[in-house]
């Protein structure tokens, strides 16, 4: 493991892959790959993205490789129009970080859900019209910067003025993480991108 994060921190994508294919089959799973290398990579640039140590370059090629390494998990394109049910996911305004959001649509894609995906630093009224519009399972939300949980809070209200009051709503990523679903308005707060496959089991169909 301590090989694919030094890969990832290197920027080093086809690296990483190689030691991610290695771990994969030694065994490991790609949830704990993604989770214990990944995540611990990129949290070990916590620094880089400070004023005083900002180095963007860094932090774009680490970002590179992550995605290569989740690609290598979860293909893209690998379900469409699936039988489970569509989430629409964002990171929303205010929020640029958004490969943790890409990383849960694969995972979600992987798992056999239709995911329209909104995009990052998405405006509350762009995602509540996405919604209008595909009647989903749920809305999914990510944030990695706390001065979002503001807007977070709001997509509720958002909701329920287009008439979708029993769209349930779920949160996560870094800074929302620490949060209770009360404080951040939403049904259900996950752990990591993994953990929300059960609570979006428990949902059924929708309300299309
Ligand atoms: C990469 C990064 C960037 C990149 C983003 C690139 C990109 N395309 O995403 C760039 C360089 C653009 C960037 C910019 C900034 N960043 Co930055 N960034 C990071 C860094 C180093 C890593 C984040 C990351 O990608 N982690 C890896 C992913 C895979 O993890 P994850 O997102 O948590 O996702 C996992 C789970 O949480 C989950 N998940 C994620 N979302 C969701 C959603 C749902 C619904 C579910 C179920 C699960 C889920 O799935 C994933 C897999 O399990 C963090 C440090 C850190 N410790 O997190 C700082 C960090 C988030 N950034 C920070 C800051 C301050 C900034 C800037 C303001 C810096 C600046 N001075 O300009 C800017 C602008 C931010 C803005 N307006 O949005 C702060 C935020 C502080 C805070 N408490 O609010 C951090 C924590 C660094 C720090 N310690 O100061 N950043």
């Amino acid at each position: 493991m301590d090989k694919l994060i030094t890969a990832i921190l290197d920027g080093d994508s086809a690296m990483a892959v190689s030691k991610a294919r290695q771990l994969n089959a030694s065994g490991l799973s790609p949830e704990k790959i993604i989770i214990e290398g990944v995540e611990a990579a990129m949290s070990a640039l916590d620094t880089k993205c400070t004023l005083e140590d900002f180095n963007l370059l860094e932090i774009m090629l680490a970002g590179r490789a992550v995605m290569e390494v989740t690609k290598l998990f979860w293909p893209s394109g690998a379900v469409k129009d699936s039988a489970k049910g569509t989430v629409v996911i964002a990171a929303l305004e205010g929020d640029v970080h958004d490969l943790g959001k890409n990383i849960l649509k694969m995972v979600l894609t992987g798992k056999g859900y239709n995911v329209v995906d909104c995009g990052k630093n998405c405006p509350l009224q762009k995602l509540a019209d996405a919604a209008a519009a595909e009647r989903p399972l749920a809305v999914g939300l990510s944030g990695l910067i706390t001065t979002v949980i503001p807007v977070v809070r709001q997509v509720k209200g958002a909701l329920a003025a287009r008439g979708l009051d029993n769209v349930k709503v779920f949160a996560g990523g870094a800074a929302l993480k620490q949060s209770t679903p009360g404080m951040l308005n939403v049904d259900f707060v996950a752990e990591s991108a993994f953990d929300v496959l059960r609570f979006l089991s428990g949902l059924g169909k929708g309300i299309r």
